[in-house]
């Protein structure tokens, strides 16, 4: 089949109703709660964004600097993420509701928010819990193909790699190569997301068991939640199930951060040549294994933990000051610290270091942290180049997995992408629900950017 010319979907609402019937294209087929409820929301969805578009749609609302093009598009509004935003002043909201107010519920439960706008009811949860647990098996080709990769592969590489291999199953490239109508791409794009979520704790928990010699895998329970099935399979003892309860804090806390950092939006940039959710999600998780994003955790905790080593323990304030000047002296920065967007301390930070203040207060590593969220600010503000001094997400998880005798700090990334996936898979739905274009911006040569200057000053063109 030929690729189909891609309009964005929204020029093609001429009739008002013409992407609003049945998901399920009048097949009658059984249907999930949350495929219910995305039918029920999506038609509403298409009418308001099509009359918004149609009456705004040449509206200007922001303009672009030198400074914004050559400074990493920062604070360029050019896209949509209806799943969650991010506030500098404020931190993530998602769908409106503040993290903090969050973080008692269940991973899958937030899913079912950044897809639908709405907390699932009991039934609802119940039968997302199930199509998960019914989709959790892991194929033996996955593992055949992880057990030949070289034995020193970073995890992220391993869990990568899983992900790509398993495009050979996806739905919305077998619809596609049928003929599947546009307006029910969000359907099947629904499918392999609810797919390769329904993996992700086992086959990261296998990498984690085969990566660092843990013995063998560990098959997922029917009768435990995702993240708690996630725990299982990670194989850690857990009398006082305060593991489990840091896991299931870590993966609601990572699930989404708007549409503009490096995961999310590489993620949405490949979802938008309609290619499937295995392409889409393993190019977001390559740019989640940077250092400068998703590899940040581990980074920190080395950081953290080198303290501890110098110093024998906690030191003083004095010293760790020190310590962090001929960091940034030696032309580091500051793992954990800063924000692309943030401008106060994240909330994510917060909701960890409260955890680890009720769990594991005279934990060493974790006094640390909790001695640089003093310190470190303050050090920042003085050097004077960092906008955003204060703690991200990144500054404190890492003490508490080490704290829990997950030290592997490789690893530690895996976690984040098992969480990151599920609003990678959330905007792309949205996405495909709202038809979105295939992203082509605009890019210039610095020659023509000069050009352009020159132009719009008169004494820089009388020069
Ligand atoms: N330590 C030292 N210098 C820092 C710094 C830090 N923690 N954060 C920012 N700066 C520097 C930055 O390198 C830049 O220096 P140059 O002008 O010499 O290039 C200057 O301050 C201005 O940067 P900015 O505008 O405040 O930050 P950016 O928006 O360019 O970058 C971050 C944002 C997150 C990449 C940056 O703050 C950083 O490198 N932080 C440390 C790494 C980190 O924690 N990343 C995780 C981010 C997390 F949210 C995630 O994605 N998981």
């Amino acid at each position: 089949m030929f690729p189909r010319p891609h309009k964005p979907a929204w020029k093609l609402w001429s009739t008002p109703g013409a992407w609003c019937t049945g998901a399920d294209g009048g097949r009658g087929t059984a249907m999930s709660a949350l495929k219910k409820k995305l039918q029920d929301r999506i038609p509403v969805w298409r009418n308001d964004l099509h009359s918004f578009i149609k009456e705004h749609g040449e509206t200007q609302i922001a303009t672009v600097s030198i400074n914004q093009i050559y400074g990493g598009m920062r604070g360029v509004r050019a896209m949509i993420c209806d799943t969650s935003e991010v506030p500098p002043e404020r931190g993530l909201l998602i769908r409106g509701i503040p993290v903090a107010e969050l973080t008692g519920k269940l991973p899958e439960e937030i899913f079912f928010l950044l897809c639908t706008g709405e907390l699932p009811g009991e039934h609802e949860l119940h039968d997302l819990q199930k199509e998960l647990s019914r989709r959790a098996r892991v194929p033996q080709y996955i593992w055949d193909v992880l057990m030949a990769m070289p034995k020193d592969s970073h995890p992220m590489a391993m869990l990568d790699t899983a992900v790509l291999v398993m495009e050979r199953e996806s739905q919305f490239r077998r619809r596609y190569d049928e003929g599947m109508e546009r307006k029910d791409y969000w359907e099947a794009m629904l499918e392999d997301s609810l797919d390769l979520i329904a993996r992700l704790p086992g086959i990261a928990a296998g990498i984690y068991r085969i990566r660092f010699d843990k013995g063998p895998r560990i098959d997922s329970r029917g009768d435990l939640d995702w993240s708690a099935n996630y725990v299982h399979m990670l194989g850690f003892d857990d009398p006082d199930g305060r593991f489990g309860k840091m896991m299931r804090l870590y993966l609601v806390l990572h699930s989404d951060h708007e549409g503009g950092n490096v995961s999310a939006h590489a993620c949405h940039c490949v979802a938008s040549a309609l290619s499937d959710a295995y392409y889409s999600v393993s190019a977001g998780l390559n740019g989640l294994a940077g250092p400068l994003h998703g590899l940040a955790n581990q980074e920190c905790l080395k950081w953290v933990l080198m303290v501890h080593e110098k110093f024998g323990g906690v030191p003083t304030d004095a010293q760790l000051r020190e310590f962090a000047w001929d960091t940034l002296k030696s032309g580091r920065v500051i793992p954990g610290y800063g924000h692309a967007v943030l401008r106060v301390t994240d909330p994510r930070f917060d909701a960890f270091r409260a955890f680890g203040l009720k769990y594991l207060p005279e934990d060493p590593v974790f006094r640390i942290v909790d001695q640089v969220f003093r310190i470190v600010p303050d050090v920042l503000k003085e050097q004077g180049k960092a906008k955003d001094p204060w703690p991200n997400v990144d500054a404190g998880s890492g003490a508490l997995l080490y704290h829990f005798g997950l030290k592997e700090f490789s690893y530690y990334t895996v976690l984040f992408s098992v969480s990151r996936a599920l609003g990678m898979c959330a905007q792309m739905i949205i996405s495909r629900a709202f038809g979105e274009a295939i992203e082509r911006p605009k890019s210039s040569t610095t020659e023509w950017l000069k050009a352009k200057v020159k132009a719009l000053s008169p004494k820089l063109a009388a020069l």
